[in-house]
């Protein structure tokens, strides 16, 4: 059924139009004044609303199998969430154990996936290596329409993966014209430092922040960053959350580097005083990482954000609730690392961004949708209000209210890091493929509907990269 979106004002990344917006068959028709409806076609009064390109996350772990449990929120009910916070599509991981075939991980999770009701897509990560893992990243950027491979520097004994495979994968991403990414944390330090917590007889969540000092994400941030420089692919590096990393970004971007950067809502919004509430089941549901930290690091990530050093903003979104955050009882390298917000990321950051003036509307597009739809090349089919466009879009109430809780949220999780907070801007209407799926407070959607999105390599852009990026080049200049 078509819907015509009448009466609102149109924001873009690059442009803020009053328009009204025709939709059908999933994709933007028509955007222009004075629009006529089809017959039959729905009719939405987007008067005072902005006509914003629907949110993408690009950092979700959706049912992810971790630390000996796994996550509360499946597909369904984490799209369904995110719709309801205006976000329209999610980035999730395919996060296979080492020597499982990336393959057999890839379907695993595709599996999963299909019970998404909205729009969805993978970043696989590359937890081993072998000649065979090189194949396979291969077949998955030319038949399965992955661009991007991620790499855990921390987690020792589990996921991460040495220098010498950040080596070897990245030099793959460059053959593929596929776009690194990476968990920037010294898994070695933080190990260490674990251990010398648990010596001292620290064993609540408070040790969480002091086994993972800025330092540790700082170094590990500039040593990616060298290794995509020395072999010359871009980078993108995920949950930055301290001035240590924005710092390493800053300098390889002042190097002509490109070096992207993602922050999550919480690290914008929430202190490491977290960890220091005397309610064990509190500072652990905080438990995440990199932690929540000190708040001088979150107004150096808000410049960050301003400046165009950060990029994109994501959640994480990977839940645990109070039963599996327990598991960590007597030893907090047990507890699972992870925290929600897709729901609440739009609203937070409408809020203390725009609300504060620290982002226009448009800012706003650009670090919730367009960026990282650029970034990851699916632009502009998604990040963007435009004819041709997918219609998944969020009419925005930038006077409406609402108080953030688990009590009346829409994730599956028995806790919400932004408990208790009043946002003003919220999101009236999200429409996904054209269809209204959340509409003044109700969720209307449909398990199976969400697609898998396919995002094309870069390789014909990759051959100029590499000259301006690897140092290997004659001409480049070391800084
Ligand atoms: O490290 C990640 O991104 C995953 C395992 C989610 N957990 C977390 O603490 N960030
Ligand atoms: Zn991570
Ligand atoms: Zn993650």
């Amino acid at each position: 059924m078509a819907v015509l979106i009448r009466g609102g004002t149109v924001v873009n990344a690059e442009q803020t139009l009053r328009a009204d917006v025709l939709c059908d068959g999933g994709v933007i028709k028509a955007i222009g004044e004075k629009l006529e409806a089809p017959s039959g076609a729905k009719v939405i009064d987007a008067g005072g609303l902005l006509v914003m390109p629907g949110g993408i996350d690009p950092h979700t772990h959706m049912e992810l199998p971790f630390m000996g449990t796994t996550a509360s929120e499946d597909f369904f009910s984490g799209t369904a969430a995110g719709l309801a916070g205006g976000t329209t599509m999610i980035i999730d991981f395919v996060l296979g154990d080492p020597n499982v075939p990336l393959l057999k991980a890839f379907d695993q999770w595709s599996e999963w996936a299909k019970k998404s009701c909205a729009d969805y897509s993978f970043h696989v990560a590359i937890t081993w290596w072998a000649d065979s893992v090189r194949e396979e990243m291969g077949v998955l950027t030319r038949e399965r329409g992955v661009n991007s491979f991620k790499h855990f520097m921390a987690y020792k004994n589990a996921i991460m993966v040495p220098d010498e495979n950040l080596v070897k994968s990245f030099t793959r991403c460059l053959e593929l014209g596929a776009m690194p990414t990476v968990h920037a944390e010294n898994g070695e330090l933080v190990y260490w430092l674990q251990q010398e917590m648990k010596k001292k007889g620290i064993t609540g969540p408070e040790g969480h922040p002091l086994s993972r000092p800025p330092e540790v994400e700082g170094e590990a941030a500039n040593r990616a960053i060298q290794v995509a420089k020395v072999i010359g692919t871009p980078l993108y590096i995920v949950h930055n959350s301290c001035i240590q990393s924005l710092d390493a970004i800053t300098r390889a971007r002042l190097g002509g580097q490109r070096v992207y950067g993602e922050v999550l809502a919480g690290h914008l919004l929430v202190d490491d005083s977290v960890y220091r509430n005397k309610d064990w089941g509190f500072a652990a549901a905080h438990v995440m990482s990199p932690p929540f930290r000190a708040k001088e690091h979150q107004e150096a990530l808000w410049k960050g954000l301003q400046a165009g050093t950060l990029q994109t903003t994501a959640t994480d979104h990977c839940c645990f609730c109070a039963p599996q955050k327990a598991m960590g009882k007597d030893d907090f390298t047990k507890i699972p690392n992870g925290t929600g917000g897709v729901e609440d990321r739009m609203a937070v950051l409408w809020h203390h961004g725009v609300g504060t003036g620290r982002l226009t509307p448009n800012e706003f597009v650009k670090v919730t949708s367009a960026n990282a739809a650029q970034i990851f090349n699916i632009y502009p089919r998604k990040g963007s209000v435009s004819v041709g466009a997918d219609a998944d879009l969020v009419l925005w109430d930038p006077k409406g209210t609402r108080t953030i809780s688990a009590k009346t949220h829409h994730q599956k999780v028995d806790f919400n890091i932004f408990e208790g907070m009043t946002v003003t801007g919220i999101p009236r209407y999200t429409l996904s493929q054209g269809r209204v799926a959340w509409a003044d407070g109700k969720l209307d959607v449909q398990a199976g509907t969400g697609r898998y999105v396919k995002r094309p390599t870069f390789s014909p852009v990759y051959e100029t990269v590499k000259t301006a990026n690897s140092l290997r080049e004659p001409t480049a200049v070391a800084r």
